[in-house]
């Protein structure tokens, strides 16, 4: 069993309530995650619910899933944040949080959780749903079959399928774990990865349309404009998978997805391969992540200016990187 400091989990455990806040756009570990410490902490007997800033995408409604949106958790003991790398990620629960004392952090981005009075951040940690595995096997707390798909989707959806290089043969052993206490994998990844509606794959169509290349095909930049959504009657859930699209291409090493969420306000989502941090991109104008996968929002600039900006930023990253058959020597 992996030792781990479980002294957040302990802290939740001893708490009378427990509100567990969620990143915006929550993605499945950052919601896998919060789910399985809300059933686990429930069990113990204590009162906890999960709060998100916006509804659910409808990717994410795999299960009736019993979240809260934008509620008053003014009667929580204590405020835990869960996958939350900064505090600006909560949205529009984060005036709440700053004001609360008694707030806790688990998480995996660079840097995070110093904003509350208890953290455990494990940046080399793929996802977060491994650090909640590890806490609740270590503090001997039974996992049950929910939980364990819970914590099944968060750790397979954050490591891209177990493919992505923060996947250790720990993670492998996690999983296998859950498997045993219940998990489906089958069943769990073809609900996550294996569907996609008609809006979506138009809505590919349209990123694929607009990709471009830089530095020798280094570099992939593509882009989806507020025009391009209301063409298709689209959001922003509907392009939610193409984020990593323009690194997926043959000796891209960095890629971007610019998406126009208003106008002059673009949501920027960075992709790389080993070798290639995008992480200072991102930390650049203001945004964070990981090293291979991270964001910022770009204000007060048109779609165009975005993508130069942008693709010249990952120019330089691009620089130090290497494509696929590079970093793995295939
Ligand atoms: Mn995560």
């Amino acid at each position: 069993m992996a030792r781990i400091d479980t002294s957040v989990l302990r802290h939740l455990l001893a708490s009378e309530s427990v509100a567990l806040l969620t990143h915006v756009n929550p993605d499945w570990d950052c919601l896998g995650s919060s789910l399985a410490l809300r059933e686990a902490l429930r069990e113990n007997g204590v009162r906890c619910d999960v709060f998100v800033d916006e509804p659910l995408s409808p990717r994410l409604s795999v299960w009736d899933t019993g979240v809260i949106v934008y509620g008053d958790f003014s009667g929580y003991a204590c405020l835990c944040c869960v996958d939350v790398g900064d505090p600006s990620r909560v949205g529009r629960m984060g005036d709440a949080l700053s004001a609360h004392t008694d707030t806790a952090c688990i998480d995996h981005h660079l840097g995070g959780g110093g904003f509350a009075a208890v953290s455990y951040v494990d940046a080399a940690s793929p996802a977060t749903g491994e650090i909640i595995f590890d806490m609740l096997e270590s503090a001997g707390i039974d996992i049950s079959k929910r939980t364990a798909e819970y914590l099944y989707c968060a750790i397979a959806s954050d490591t891209g399928s177990f493919r992505y290089c923060g996947t250790t043969a720990h993670t492998m052993r996690a999983a296998a774990r859950l498997m045993e206490l219940g998990a489906d994998a089958t069943a769990l990844c073809d609900a996550l990865f294996g569907r996609k509606t008609l809006r979506e794959l138009k809505m590919e169509g349209e990123a694929i349309a607009n990709l471009k290349l830089y530095a020798d095909g280094k570099v992939g930049v593509s882009s989806i404009s507020a025009a391009e959504y209301e063409k298709h009657g689209a959001n922003k859930n509907d392009t939610e998978a193409l984020a990593s699209l323009p690194r997926d291409i043959d000796g891209v090493v960095a890629g971007a997805f610019l998406t126009e969420r208003s106008p002059g306000e673009i949501r920027v989502n960075l992709r790389s391969r080993a070798g290639c941090s995008v992480q200072p991109v991102a930390a650049r104008f203001g945004g964070g992540g990981h090293a291979y996968a991270a964001g910022c929002t770009l204000k007060g600039v048109t779609m165009d200016e975005a993508v130069r900006l942008i693709a010249s930023e990952l120019e330089k990253a691009a620089g130090t990187g290497r494509s696929y058959g590079e970093s793995y020597g295939i």
